[in-house]
């Protein structure tokens, strides 16, 4: 591979992957198994794991599975296909909540997102906390991203939502502003994880300012057209498409601006293994493991994991002259 093929974006591009009409189909055949609707999310919630489906899912179904998942296939010819709801829904880490990832959706089924506020502040001119009101007049737009988690596994989500870059245009940033530092809710009373004193609560996480003015840095308010499930981080939460899963924190309830580079839950726990950067790299292992492939949720295959998660055309840029083979 040369090295401008080694960043070579891979779109998922709906049209191509699903078409639209499998797609609208998808969602009303969702709908009409019960799987779309405030109450129907919590019905998934309740009891489906992604092990015990109750329906096949719409991939088997409508959609042609690929055939080119062969050894040695080209790994930009893999097609991505759009996760279930019933497989995004079910099968998450949300330490706050519970360590065990099919167990997220029924311990935060009576989660409390509203009335939610987010505060946005430090070095901007105008701090203003929004509502979550305020938050969704934002231009709410369609973005299908693949999900990388650390731990080796995959999605590919169609989430609801618009870029960080309009909300903090908003607050207009200082000049001295170089880093945004994001802050999940800790609410014991609703988050039995949080009694666990091994992490450093609350959950925090942090990006370069250029990362999160990037147009790929989104925050997520829904997923296929449906409010954010409790268990995906509602009612808002940050997607970061090339960076490790763990870099994309849910629940926000505070932005800030700042000059030096924050910590992070994860880098404060093990900064070896979770650096601040955690760009997806096939090349740089994990302390504990390869990140060379990983197991798209719903396949049976591993599959080769891309460079920036396949966003390299879009972010690359941002690292020139940092030393990628080093676990940032
Ligand atoms: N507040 C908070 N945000 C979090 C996490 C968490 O435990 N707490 N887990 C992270 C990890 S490791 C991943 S892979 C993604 C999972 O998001 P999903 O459950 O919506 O797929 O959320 C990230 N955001
Ligand atoms: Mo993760």
């Amino acid at each position: 591979m040369t090295s401008s093929d080694r960043i070579k974006s891979v779109p998922v591009k709906p049209s191509e992957i699903t078409p639209k009409h499998l797609y609208n189909n998808r969602r009303a055949f969702l709908k009409s198994m019960g799987f779309l609707g405030a109450g129907a999310l919590l019905a998934a919630a309740c009891g489906l794991s992604t092990d015990d489906r109750p329906v096949p899912t719409l991939d088997n179904l409508m959609v042609t599975n690929p055939t080119s998942t062969a050894n040695g296939a080209n790994p930009d010819l893999l097609p991505d296909q759009l996760n279930t709801i019933e497989e995004i829904a079910n099968f998450n880490n949300f330490y706050e909540f519970t360590t065990n990832k099919t167990k997220v959706a029924q311990l935060a089924k009576d989660f409390k997102t509203s009335p939610w506020e987010v505060e946005v502040g430090g070095l901007v001119g105008k701090p203003k906390t929004f509502g979550l009101e305020e938050l969704l007049k934002f231009d709410q737009e369609e973005r299908i991203y693949r999900m990388r988690c650390v731990e080796g596994w995959s999605m590919v989500i169609p989430w609801e939502g618009f870029p960080l870059s309009r909300l903090l245009n908003e607050v207009e940033p200082l000049s001295s502003a170089k880093f945004v530092r994001f802050v999940s809710l800790l609410d014991h009373d609703q988050m039995p994880g949080t009694g666990n004193r091994l992490y450093p609560w609350p959950y925090q996480e942090g990006l370069r300012m250029d990362e999160a003015m990037n147009d790929l840095t989104i925050l997520a308010t829904g997923i296929y057209g449906e409010p954010m499930p409790n268990q995906n981080g509602a009612p808002i939460r940050l997607v970061v498409p090339w960076k490790y899963g763990f870099k994309s924190i849910k629940s926000i309830v505070m932005i800030e601006l700042i000059e030096e580079q924050p910590e992070t839950m994860w880098s404060t726990i093990a900064p070896q293994e979770y650096g601040f950067y955690s760009n997806v790299n096939p090349e740089v292992s994990h302390p504990r493991w390869s990140q060379a492939s990983e197991r798209r949720i719903g396949e049976n295959k591993r599959r080769p994991t891309l460079m920036f998660n396949g966003y390299g055309e879009e972010v690359a840029h941002l690292y020139e002259g940092m030393d990628l083979s080093v676990y940032y």
